[in-house]
């Protein structure tokens, strides 16, 4: 973005025509930073909680000094690793995440594995093509069909309508496959309403069409492609009338899904992050994958598998108990033992040491991840809390100190991305507010009342000079052949940016080939070695108790649990509500604007009801975001449960029962 400063304020913000992903700039969210930056309900001070609940401002030298003996103490009598470092997905960057090396100087921590947000697909994706990248953004422009697949990108991908606008205007089509009629459905030539939780059996169902009617691309599948014949016969047993009844689609719609990719090329599957967000979706995004690789739709301009990129993720891995943090490394003092998906059950359950105090930095744990009720006990357990945010969450409300957080228009920062190749440079333009720091400002005064060695602490943390931030920068960039030179002038491409991902038609892969059939998938994760389909583990019944399935999507006016709060949104978006098809409501007495209660054996929400005829019935759905205090926050319904690989959370395995409120 290009951003305007007068007076220490951000005044306007415009889009970098240079950055050909986006080329038509900022979503409402990234406009809403002028409101944002100097909102009235920004925390500018240390805030302590006191007997009665409420927060009072207090100085930062008191602050830092409760904290370091706080921590000191929970240091001498458990050892460090009675301290839980959790940090979430907010305002990433190469220097905001350089807190973990002030934890290993504090003598070790305990902290999390796994992540809420793509993990599932990454491994799905790691086990069949080798690694996760894609092509260009923009070569979507190039394919002749495109599926987004349980992704709707019109609210959560907004740039991404621009290319997909492109091809279809280039005569493309495009396929939509969702439970619910989303905006970006409103620009589908077929949309497939099928049951959540079953994109596996659609798949295989596809699968076994192409295969049976000689549309596999067998020179393509003999060089390139590992397990097919294991495939063959896996699809074999998934007739079209099998895959009807499993996702509630008619045969017919699955013979057209088929017939397009057996006569449209290239293609360009997009699969979301919504769709993997259920404990079969590793092994149901092999079989899409699939459908890629026995058409031959892979290492082509306009053909692929767009899901992540980790083109610009060149500064971290992500997280899993195996590569990140190994307790084996020389020092040992990292404990990764907590489930980013089981957070609150895995706090309560940690023993030597147990858990006494935690440091929650860029998330929001209590409204996000799964099952908000076991998270708030397990943050009431500990005997100290501290929150560093921009705004009063509601994990900070549960805070005894919440620190306040610098924006990003306050530290100069690198930035990569997780779906286009440019890595970026975010200079400091405004002065935070006088009493703001940074993190690492924040972590070096701990540093100094803990009595870390100088000289570490300044080899692993920045000072506060722009000048100092820019060295350390500088340094962590050399080895990529990066200078803030350049990133100055614009956005720069990552160095292992490819125009045309696996255009070479290497795969890392232990075959060397894409794997239909992969080992790797049963030993690591106790799984069929080929995309076989299972049931999601919670599965609504007709009949049973809890007979509709919840959807907790992303919305467009929102990040996560950022924005709600400003007047710029709230104008847009004010309040939660549960969408629901006209049918399922009347048959429960509901009418438009009734309110509802929405509830299973983990909670209850009680929100207003909108119909929407656009969804499919036995399903309703609640944007994830809201707030526990807004009474909005969906995850008091959900289960803290991993998806079948990768670690992540299977938010979207949740059976409910709607009533009149
Ligand atoms: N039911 C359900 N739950 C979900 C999802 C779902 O689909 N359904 N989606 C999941 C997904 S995909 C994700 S990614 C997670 C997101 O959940 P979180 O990772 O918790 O992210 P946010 O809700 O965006 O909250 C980020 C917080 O970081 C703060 N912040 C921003 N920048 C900074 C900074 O520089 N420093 C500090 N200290 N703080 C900062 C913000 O003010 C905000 O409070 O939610 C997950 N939860
Ligand atoms: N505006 C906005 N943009 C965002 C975010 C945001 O909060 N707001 N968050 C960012 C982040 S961190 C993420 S992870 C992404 C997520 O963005 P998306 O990938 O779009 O993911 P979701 O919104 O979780 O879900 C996408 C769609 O999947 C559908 N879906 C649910 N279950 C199923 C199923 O079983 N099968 C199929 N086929 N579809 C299903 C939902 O109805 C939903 O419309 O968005 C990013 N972009
Ligand atoms: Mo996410």
């Amino acid at each position: 973005m290009n951003v305007t400063v007068e007076n220490n304020r951000v005044v306007k913000i415009e889009g970098v025509p240079s950055n050909l992903a986006t080329p038509e700039g900022p979503c409402i969210k990234g406009l809403a930073y002028v409101e944002r930056a100097h909102s009235p309900q920004r925390i500018i001070r240390p805030m302590r909680r006191g007997p009665d609940g409420q927060f009072r401002p207090m100085a930062w030298e008191s602050a830092i000094e409760l904290i370091a003996s706080r921590l000191e103490e929970a240091r001498a009598r458990l050892g460090p690793q009675s301290v839980l470092y959790y940090s979430g997905s907010g305002t990433k960057g190469l220097l905001n995440a350089a807190g973990m090396a002030f934890w290993r100087l504090f003598g070790g921590c305990t902290t999390t594995y796994g992540d809420l947000c793509w993990p599932a697909g990454l491994e799905a994706t790691r086990l069949t093509l080798g690694e996760n990248t894609h092509n260009a953004p923009w070569d979507l422009a190039n394919a002749k069909l495109i599926v987004l697949w349980g992704k709707n990108s019109a609210e959560t991908n907004i740039h991404q309508m621009l290319h997909v606008d492109r091809a279809l205007e280039a005569g493309a089509k495009l396929v939509v496959i969702d439970p619910r009629r989303t905006e970006t459905a409103e620009r589908a030539d077929l949309l497939l309403q099928l049951r959540p939780g079953t994109d596996g059996a659609l798949a295989l169902g596809v699968g076994h069409l192409l295969v049976r009617d000689g549309h596999a691309d067998r020179a393509f599948i003999d060089t390139h492609v590992l397990g097919f014949d294991d495939y063959a016969a896996l699809v074999a047993e998934w007739t079209p009338e099998r895959s009807a009844e499993v996702t509630g689609l008619r045969v017919e719609q699955i013979n057209e899904l088929a017939m397009l990719f057996a006569t449209m090329a290239p293609v360009t599957v997009s699969p979301g992050f919504g769709m993997q967000r259920f404990t079969n979706s590793g092994q149901a995004m092999r079989a899409m994958l699939a459908l890629l690789a026995i058409t031959g739709n892979v290492g082509k301009p306009g053909a692929g598998w767009s899901y992540a990129n980790l083109q610009t993720q060149v500064f971290s891995h992500v997280k899993d108990p195996t590569d990140f943090y190994p307790p084996e490394t020389p020092d040992g003092i990292v404990r990764v033992s907590i489930s980013t998906a089981k957070l609150g059950r895995n706090m309560l359950a940690q023993q030597d040491p147990p858990l006494a105090f935690a440091w929650v930095e860029r998330g929001n744990p209590i409204p996000q991840n799964p099952e908000t009720r076991v998270v708030v006990e397990a943050f009431r357990r500990l005997e100290f809390r501290v929150v560093v945010d921009e705004f009063m969450t509601d994990t900070a409300r549960e805070a005894d100190v919440v620190l306040p957080a610098k924006n990003f228009f306050e530290q100069t920062d690198v930035i990569g991305a997780y779906w286009h190749p440019y890595l970026q440079i975010r200079p400091k333009i405004v002065e935070p507010p006088p009493e703001v720091k940074p993190e690492t400002e924040i972590y070096r005064e701990l540093g100094r009342h803990l009595g870390i060695d100088e000289e570490k602490l300044a080899a692993a943390l920045p000072g506060p000079s722009n000048e100092s931030i820019e060295a350390w920068l500088t340094a962590k960039l050399e080895k990529f052949g990066i200078t803030l030179d350049q990133l100055r002038r614009g956005p720069v491409l990552s160095p292992d940016f490819r125009e045309v991902a696996f255009d070479d038609l290497r795969f890392a892969t232990p075959s060397g080939r894409i794997e239909l059939r992969s080992e790797e998938a049963r030993t690591r994760w106790g799984l069929d070695e080929l995309p076989t389909f299972r049931e999601a583990e919670e599965r609504p019944k007709r009949g049973g108790r809890f007979p509709l399935h919840m959807l907790t999507p992303n919305t467009k006016n929102r990040i996560h649990s950022q924005f709600g709060n400003l007047e710029t949104i709230r104008r847009m978006a004010p309040e939660p509500y549960v969408a629901m098809h006209p049918a399922d409501a009347r048959s429960r007495n509901l009418s438009e604007g009734d309110r509802a209660r929405i509830w299973n054996e983990r909670g209850l929400l009680t929100l207003p009801v909108r119909f929407d005829y656009g969804l499919r019935p036995g399903c309703i759905s609640v944007t994830n975001g809201f707030w526990l205090v807004e009474g909005g926050a969906v995850n008091v319904l959900s289960m803290g449960r991993e998806t079948d690989m990768g670690y992540g959370a299977a938010f979207h395995d949740n059976a409910v029962e709607v009533s009149r409120a």
